[in-house]
């Protein structure tokens, strides 16, 4: 009897694969397109159990669609930019692109090892010039469209450290490298206007019925679209009214302060001559400089200080004071708020601390109204008004749709539409990135590099020391250049982009990925997309997959391409947990994928992350499990050489007799395993781990006839064909034990390629029986169910059956006893 080694058998097959370029995929050519993408990884060095779970998914599904006859697009890359890169490089001096391009050698190597079949022709790796070169070439297409503009908005920086943070370098407020507080600095960035594309977005959640609902709510919340009004507020000293949003105008006449944000345009204006002028400046350099750490530890606590000036409410004419208040932030709706403290919380408390007057408005639809000195905390529910002028007495809704139309009427304002989601910052004070086409003149200001001179190629040398703003600052040879403009000596913008760019659109390259002269041609994408599915973490469920929205939508705006939304199927599967916690180096509770590898083989390796948990749900490692997968691929090794005996050579005709006894039932097993696995693994489906269940079950029925010392012609033909149709089920989960299979069969390689198992129409039909229903005892009517039909369907149809339903109204089923195929009883009170 002959061993099952993974270790022998895996390495051999993948180089057959490889030399056979099986997983080449033509743009043109027979077969339907289906693209089935997995998130790029970044190159760290090492695949996690993470990484193996969501590619092997991946290529399962890749697999079963190529063995359905579809052409698949199923390719990795890299998403090479980034920190890790370059805190290796300040820690260890070792050179980012050295480091990076030694990591995705070791994982190119892992993937092959894990037999994952991918067209590495179309490799990306997104640190390389002709990648981010079409960075550049989208940048500078979106700056002729006013799509990014330059704004000055602060970065964290670290003092102690002199430079420049990443939001991920600050850690609790601190920095990752000395443990200093981290404070803020304004720098002048690029930013591009997703806000644009705001409504749309939102509006196109509807549309992706494949994608998971909860990914949908975390985006619409991301968006945070919120519709309100406009209103001024006149103030003294000011020539324009000081405009504020809100979603509740029906508290207008409770409104008792405005408060601005501390980086308010008008402020200055305002507090010119105030005597209260010196204590708003000290308050907002306070602002400014306050430390991160700060920020964190005063969660709830309102800071706020007086102005020393006034506005008229319009729709009371009543001088209400005007603050200054550290929770109004600049960046949403107006940067000002009128302040309702009995309706709106954050108002209560600011109101309550600063000892500011309270007056309610709103009452509940069947309560009274409420008196501001008895209020407890703010009474934010919409209800009935009162002490509302001509409105006292209407709904809150009411109230806002008849306050609106006088707001437009008088003209003080209208109707607004406000978002959460920012505009999208892309300037990072980075090395290890794509450098922004910019040169900055004197005289012509920000002028894009003309476009036959992209790439503007980051400089090999990496003047990383850890310190100051953009390392590439340093090196005067990239700065100096001249202006395209004017031809003075100029300065290159020395920022590189954020690396959500680059993963925003790398999957309409891998269609297209040598092309010269475009990011891609249109037309050669045109039959891929959308993709067909998309697997990857709920981690990006809103920057990434928000961003390669936007991106879309901004192509197709360009023309590029004639979709609206770039994935038709997303599928997010859970974390892989170790002890009840997720795997992570600081926990110190990794498994090594490569030492697991080493030890069961690849196919093992798949097996269990398929098969441990469903895909979407965390799957808990357990020794044991692996275990269990590893037992399970012996048992068909050993089943094959056990049944080779019996086996009969390939395409031979069908004998007599394979409708009856052992041989049938293994052909009812077999040609049902085929139809759950077939539908299983579809991709509105996806339930990897109940296809391996059924596939293992099939094994389970094969064992007894491959051990027999006899099989007659029938069953030896079954026999066979149960091999035949294991061997290409198991090729999408197992696919190097698959191939072994069917090379020891007799067919020429490879099963990868082979066609998919069609199962038999008559062999599904599963064969009826009788089945007798007793209440308490007393036979009271008879079900027709079919064979082996389980507790749950026998109930259900005896519940359906008037004869016996009659004995069970309003009764409660107190025990069930079921003998399958034969006879129900129910004992009920
Ligand atoms: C008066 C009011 C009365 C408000 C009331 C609420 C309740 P959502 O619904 O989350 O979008 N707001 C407006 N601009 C702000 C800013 N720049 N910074 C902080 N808060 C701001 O929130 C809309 C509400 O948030 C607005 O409605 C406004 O307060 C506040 F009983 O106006 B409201
Ligand atoms: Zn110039």
């Amino acid at each position: 009897m002959t061993r099952y080694d993974p270790a022998e058998i895996e390495p051999r097959w993948q180089q057959r694969w490889h030399a056979a370029d099986l997983f080449r995929c033509e743009t043109e050519g027979a077969g339907e397109p289906f693209y089935c993408l997995e998130m790029l990884p970044y190159p760290s060095g090492r695949l996690h159990m993470g990484h193996v779970r969501n590619y092997t998914i991946g290529d399962a599904v890749a697999r079963y669609q190529r063995m359905r006859g579809r052409r698949v697009m199923h390719v990795m890359g890299w998403d090479a930019f980034g920190l890790p890169a370059e805190n290796a490089a300040i820690q260890h001096g070792t050179h980012p692109r050295r480091w990076t391009e030694e990591n995705i050698e070791a994982m190119r190597r892992q993937a092959r090892r894990l037999g994952w079949g991918y067209d590495w022709s179309r490799e990306i790796s997104t640190c390389e010039a002709d990648y981010y070169r079409w960075n550049q070439w989208f940048f500078l297409r979106m700056l002729e469209r006013g799509l990014v503009y330059r704004a000055r908005r602060p970065v964290n920086w670290c003092p102690s450290c002199a430079t420049v943070l990443a939001n991920e370098q600050v850690h609790g407020g601190r920095c990752w490298r000395c443990g200093e507080a981290v404070t803020e600095r304004d720098l002048d960035q690029w930013f591009v206007r997703i806000r644009d594309y705001a409504d749309e977005l939102l509006q196109g959640l509807e549309a992706l019925e494949g994608w998971p609902e909860r990914v949908r709510r975390m985006q619409a919340h991301w968006i945070g679209r919120s519709e309100g009004a406009a209103v001024g507020f006149p103030a003294e000293g000011l020539e324009r009214p000081i405009e504020v949003f809100t979603t509740r105008l029906d508290t207008i006449y409770g409104a008792t302060y405005l408060a601005l944000a501390p980086d308010h345009p008008d402020l200055e204006a305002l507090v010119a001559g105030s005597p209260q002028a010196g204590a708003v400046r000290s308050f907002v350099a306070r602002q400014r400089g306050r430390t991160l750490v700060d920020r964190f530890s005063a969660v709830g606590e309102k800071e706020g200080v007086f102005t020393g000036r006034y506005a008229r409410n319009p729709f009371t004419g009543e001088r209400i004071p005007i603050w200054v208040a550290d929770f109004v932030l600049a960046e949403v709706g107006t940067g000002a708020v009128m302040s309702v403290p009995a309706h709106d919380q954050r108002d209560f408390e600011f109101a309550r601390k600063y000892g500011l007057p309270l007056r309610c408005v709103v009452r509940a639809p069947d309560g009274l109204p409420l008196t501001a000195d008895r209020l407890e905390a703010a009474y934010t529910e919409d209800g009935v008004l009162h002490d509302s002028g001509p409105y006292t007495g209407l709904s809150s809704a009411q109230a806002r749709e008849r306050m609106l139309a006088d707001v437009q009427a008088r003209g003080w304002g209208g109707r607004r539409v406000v978002y959460r989601l920012r505009d999208w910052g892309i300037s990072r004070q980075r090395y290890w990135g794509t450098p922004i086409p910019v040169i900055h003149c004197e005289l012509c200001g920000p002028v894009p590099v003309p476009e036959e001179e992209l790439p503007v190629r980051l400089p090999e040398q990496a003047p990383l020391t850890g310190e100051g703003g953009s390392p590439l600052a340093r090196l005067p040879e990239f700065v100096r250049a001249a202006c395209p403009r004017c031809g003075t000596s100029a300065q290159r913008d020395t920022d590189t982009m954020d690396t959500f760019v680059d993963s925003s659109w790398y999957f309409f390259r891998y269609l297209d990925p040598h092309n010269a002269r475009a990011p891609f041609d249109t037309t050669r994408v045109r039959p891929w997309l959308p993709v067909d599915l998309y697997i990857g973490g709920i981690e990006h469920a809103t920057m990434h997959l928000i961003y390669t929205r936007f991106w879309t939508k901004m192509m197709r705006d360009l023309g590029l391409v004639a979709i609206d939304e770039p994935v038709r199927r997303l599928f997010t599967q859970g974390m892989v947990i170790k002890d009840g916690a997720k795997m992570s180096k600081s926990r110190g509770n990794i498994v090594d994928p490569d030492a697991m590898v080493a030890r069961y083989g690849a196919d093992t390796t798949r097996l269990f992350s398929l098969f441990a948990a469903p895909p979407e749900k965390d799957l808990e490692w357990s020794e044991a499990g692996v275990e269990g997968c590893w037992r399970f691929l012996q048992r068909v090794w050993r089943a094959f050489d056990e049944a080779r005996a019996h086996l009969g050579p390939p395409n031979a005709p069908r004998p007599a007799g394979v409708d009856r006894g052992a041989a049938l039932e293994l052909r009812r097993v077999a040609h049902r395993t085929i139809a759950r696995v077939t539908e299983d693994l579809l991709p509105e489906r996806l339930q990897l781990n109940t296809a391996v269940a059924a596939i293992m079950e099939l094994t389970n029925a094969i064992v007894p006839l491959s051990r027999a010392e006899r099989l007659d012609s029938a069953e030896a033909w079954a026999l066979r064909e149960a091999f035949e149709i294991l061997a290409r089920l198991l090729a999408p989960f197992a696919p190097h034990l698959a191939e072994q299979l069917w090379e020891g069969l007799g067919h020429p390689p490879f099963v990868s390629a082979a066609a998919w198992p069609e199962a038999e129409a008559e062999l599904l039909v599963r064969e009826s029986v009788t089945i007798v229903v007793q209440v308490n005892g007393r036979l009271r009517g008879r079900v027709e169910l079919p064979r082996g039909a389980s507790e749950a369907e026998a109930l259900e149809a005896a519940r359906a059956e008037p004869r016996v339903s009659a004995y069970l109204d309003g009764r409660r089923i107190e025990r069930v006893v079921y003998v399958p195929d034969r006879l129900l009883n129910l004992v009920v009170r």
